[in-house]
């Protein structure tokens, strides 16, 4: 921001920021439970509503069918309709509906029609296929009574019994014979149906029955309690969820903003219990609390502390420990255990609270959601591998990332001008630190205005990004949603011609305030408003982009300064008539989509006809796009990375940035990372230090910082502290082939990146707690260090497990907790035995210059002297690996004194050698080493044994890494 050109406006929220800056968050800016009528009328039910399974409306039979329909009865409520299916990938769906189901799930609903079933993002799913299952009539369970009906899916894995009970409707899975997860066995069930305000008296009087338990209200005092017909009063403090339940149904404010409801309170909600001992509850990100989910609510139904909220919002200066909402939300929770893994999808994108409470033999949680759909996903595991593969099957795989969104990025509000650019550019070469990316923030737009140039500040953008690119590194530039409305700026007029904004409740274009000033806001959940934005990457739309600029989406909660809790008014439509709070949570999403879309579409010929319905072709030569957004939902995996925003310099942000990175992961997110060094505030050396050190292990790798923190780039420090910096970003270069080799697999398995260690553990109860250490992929362990001072750290290791330090000489660990050093110069890391780990020790000024550099393959063996491990190998950018299968992958197995690879796919052909073999744990003193010839016999290789290390060191094997091979040790 230039002196002189601050406007009044600008220069009030530069004086908010400054006085905020000093305080934490503002609480009373965020909704709690008691202040949402919807919340607080679910968390305090009056009464249960009390349904019955009446009928099917399609008859069970014995013959496979892959959608039953039912009706449920209340004698409180209308009825209500409800479907059960079972998905291909293993999944139980159940739906609950006020409007009957016509056909099946797909393709409803455009408008928010009350004669229509309510909007349903159906893009979002990717699996749609359902399963063949049967009514079964006799079962292994012994409780089936009259009423109630079993149906059991046919193939799949495991065996998965749905029991849906008749008299008090509740949904029972059964997972091998063992009740896992069940729904509304408490009776939360909860729907309140659509009304039109007109002609709506007999509906609202049974809300209010339903809300105040019979007791019909008369009026409202002037101190905002319900006054009842017979006269009693909500007293005054007693309970305030009461109170705010009492909201009239068709409005409610909060903050001074107003919320109009067109048809009255939607809300819907739903207990899920997660059955057995030991379960630990993990996901529903983004929060910024602990990893495992703590209770909110005690087994004696008294609240502990408010629900996790889930609604995405701008939250500035967040807290740690704090249930309150974030940038983005899926609605997902795994709940582990050493006998099984199961999991949950609450598939809603409005605004919901997620209640937890805990006992002995059962885990709860109870859903709340302002509006949408009952749409319950039940994920039968019964291992986590098994959950990730059910969730991913319904939500997509991650994408695999081009390498260079592998390395490390280097970002700042702002890099000021194209000196400032070369400076720092040429500051990584000056002191030998690699990088691939370099990030611009909104200073450098013509005053915010995205998609174009500060003039002054960055004229030659062309040469600029040339420049970078002439060592294969690439930029950033942040693309915000909000559209400044400026008559003169042309990505706004063409807006306006294309009818792509979000309209308000009067029916104009929406106008928020956001950095811009006055702004608009484009309607992401259009397919066409999508294709209009992703045309807006073309490189003669977008001038001054090249292929090798990338994008940052920022403030897509969407973030708007006046409005309630600085986002969107929730009677906002999109221009489908569809409200905004039936969205809210899934603008981010769709954002991240169509920028996504947009680096396709700016490959393709300018002429290219570009259907919005269907998807944008991809070929061999286009190139991988790479975007980063703060706002996200279930599947945004799909399209590109997640940063937790906001967060502030200090040990506490850097702990909870491992906490925040699981949860994500837990939920399928693979991508993820936190800013290094914390956003808000100035970090010292040693804190910089062990945040780089932790990230250098975390999947999104990016330092950023806010504009009145100091600099903070490596060498700002001076020695040691460059040094160790240094050392941390190139651990994270010397370990890209593996780093990418976990990628690619996770893009096909749907296993996250950054994984809890009893992911792979999952026997261990003990595992279930560990919050403060991770694994990269399966085979490296990394404990950060988040506090000042430290030179030992403990810990924990499972049973049956064997560890080598890597920092350590290699020193071997096993079962328990250990002390093992943390100096300064590096964080406790650990390569797993039984694998084999590729690695490049060559490392330049980026990845794409390593990327015909020779390999070094590090052999871990475990206690029966095995190992096993892969390396995968692409061109590193393009689609020709997904589209044409040019790919190789080798198999490395370790065994029996052989090491060997075999391929595996050999598609992507490369001379690339292996120039070192570095086996752990062999303990043969006189180790030789023999290659195995094609032609038969053996050729020695040179080799060297270290006894301090227990290392077999091996030169120059002579063997291709995309090859098969044979080296026997002797
Ligand atoms: O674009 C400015 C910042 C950005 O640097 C940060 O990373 C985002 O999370 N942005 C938020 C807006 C202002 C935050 C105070």
């Amino acid at each position: 921001m230039r002196p002189g050109r601050l406007s009044s406006w600008r220069f009030l929220a530069a004086l908010a920021l400054v006085v905020t800056l000093v305080g934490a968050v503002d609480r009373s800016k965020f909704r709690r439970c008691d202040q949402a009528a919807f919340c607080a009328g679910q968390r305090a039910p009056a009464t249960a509503e009390g349904y019955s399974l009446v009928a099917a409306t399609s008859s069970p039979t014995t013959s496979p069918l892959t959608t039953y329909f039912f009706s449920l009865t209340s004698a409180h409520k209308k009825p209500l309709y409800a479907s059960l299916s079972f998905l291909k990938a293993g999944s139980v769906r159940v739906r609950v509906s006020e409007v009957a189901f016509e056909h099946d799930f797909d393709g409803f609903n455009e408008h928010n029609d009350i004669t229509k079933p309510r909007w349903q993002p159906h893009d979002v799913l990717v699996d749609k296929e359902h399963a063949p299952f049967q009514h079964i009539v006799s079962t292994p369970l012994t409780t089936i009574a009259a009423g109630d009906l079993a149906f059991q899916s046919i193939g799949g894995g495991s065996e998965v019994v749905v029991v849906l009970r008749g008299a008090e409707f509740a949904v029972e899975v059964f997972v091998d014979g063992v009740l896992s997860v069940s729904a509304n066995t408490l009776g939360k069930m909860h729907y309140d149906h659509r009304h039109e305000r007109a002609a709506t008296d007999a509906a609202q009087e049974a809300e209010k029955k339903d809300i105040h338990n019979g007791k019909e209200i008369a009026d409202y005092g002037e101190d905002g309690l319900a006054i009842y017909t017979d006269g009693s009063r909500q007293q005054k403090g007693a309970d305030e969820a009461d109170a705010a339940a009492s909201a009239d149904v068709w409005e409610e404010s909060f903050g001074g903003h107003k919320d109009v409801k067109r048809f009255g309170s939607t809300a819907v909600g739903l207990d899920v219990t997660f059955h057995g001992s030991s379960r630990y509850l993990y996901g529903i990100p983004e929060h910024a609390t602990d990893f495992v989910l703590k209770e909110t609510i005690s087994a004696d139904g008294k609240p502990v502390t408010d629900p996790y909220r889930l609604y995405n919002l701008d939250v500035f200066e967040y807290e740690l420990n704090e249930p309150m909402a974030l940038y983005g939300h899926i609605p997902m929770v795994m709940a582990a255990s050493p006998s099984n893994t199961v999991g949950a999808f609450w598939f809603n994108p409005t605004e919901t609270f997620v209640d937890v409470t805990k006992a002995p033999a059962a885990t709860t949680t109870h859903w709340m959601s302002e509006s949408g759909w009952i749409d319950l996903f039940v994920l039968p595991g019964p291992t986590p591998a098994a959950v990730f593969s059910q969730f991913t099957a319904l939500t997509g795989k991650a994408q695999l990332p081009p390498m260079f969104a592998l390395g490390y990025h280097q970002s700042r509000w702002n890099y000021k001008n194209e000196p400032d650019v070369t400076r720092t550019n040429e500051g990584f070469d000056t002191h030998v630190v690699p990088y691939d990316v370099l990030w611009l923030d909104i200073e450098h737009t013509d005053g915010k205005r995205y998609f174009t140039w500060d003039k002054h500040a960055f004229p030659t953008p062309l040469q600029m990004q040339a420049a970078l690119a002439h060592v294969g590194r690439k930029m950033v530039t942040i693309v915000d949603p909000h559209i400044k409305r400026d008559p003169n700026y042309a990505v706004h007029t063409d807006a306006q011609a294309n009818e792509v904004y979000i309209m308000d409740e009067n029916g104009n274009e929406f106008d928020g305030w956001c950095w811009p000033g006055s702004s608009s806001y484009v309607d992401y959940t259009s397919p066409k408003a999508r294709r209009w934005w992703a045309t807006q990457f073309r490189l003669d739309k977008y001038v001054g982009s090249t292929l090798d600029l990338f994008t940052w989406n920022d403030m897509n909660e969407p973030s708007v300064f006046n409005g309630p809790e600085v986002s969107m008014r929730k009677n906002c439509q999109s221009r489908a008539g569809v409200e905004h709070r039936e969205w809210h949570n899934l603008y981010g999403y769709y954002m991240q989509r169509a920028t996504m879309e947009g680096q396709l579409v700016r490959q393709l010929p300018a002429d290219a006809a570009l259907d919005p319905l269907a998807p944008i072709p991809i070929s061999d030569s286009m190139h991988r796009p790479f975007v980063l957004s703060r706002s996200f939902f279930a599947g945004t995996q799909r399209y590109g990375a997640i940063w937790t925003g906001d967060n502030t310099a200090s040990w506490d942000h850097l702990n909870y940035a491992t906490k925040m990175l699981l949860s994500m992961s837990v939920a399928s997110l693979t991508f993820v990372g936190a800013d290094v060094g914390g956003f808000f505030g100035t970090p010292d050396a040693e804190l910089v230090t062990r945040w780089t050190q932790a990230a250098a292990y975390q999947p999104f790798f990016r330092g950023h910082a806010h504009h009145d923190s100091d600099r903070r780039e490596p060498w700002v420090f001076g020695e040691p502290h460059t040094g160790r910096i240094r050392e941390a970003i190139r651990r994270r270069y010397v370990l890209l082939p593996y780093v990418y080799t976990v990628f690619q697999a996770c893009a096909t398995s749907g296993l996250p990146v950054m994984r809890p260690l009893w992911l792979h553990h999952t026997a261990d109860e003990a595992a279930f707690a560990v919050e403060d250490a991770f694994l990269l992929g399966e085979d490296i362990y990394v404990k950060p260090i988040t506090a000042p001072g430290v030179t030992t750290t403990q810990v924990y290791f499972p049973p049956g497990s064997v560890w080598y330090n890597v920092h350590e000489g290699y020193a071997r660990l096993t079962a328990g907790s250990h002390s093992v050093a943390a100096p300064l110069e590096y964080i406790p890391t650990f390569q797993r035995g039984g694998s084999i780990v590729a690695q490049r020790w060559r490392v330049r000024r980026s990845s794409a210059l390593m990327r015909k550099d020779p390999y070094t393959l590090v052999v871990a063996l475990d206690d029966s002297k095995r190992a096993t491990g892969e390396l995968y190998m692409d061109d590193e950018f393009t689609f020709a690996h997904e589209t044409s299968g040019i790919f190789s992958k080798v198999r490395l197995s370790f065994a029996d004194g052989r090491l060997s690879s075999t391929v595996v796919a050999s598609a992507f052909a490369s001379d690339v050698l292996v120039e070192r073999i570095v086996i752990v744990g062999l303990q043969k003193a006189g180790a030789t080493v023999a290659k195995e010839l094609a032609t038969g016999g053996q050729a020695n290789v040179e080799s060297f044994y270290d006894a301090a290390t227990d290392t077999l060191t091996i030169r120059k094997p002579g063997v291709r890494a995309a090859g098969t091979w044979t080296l026997v040790v002797q």
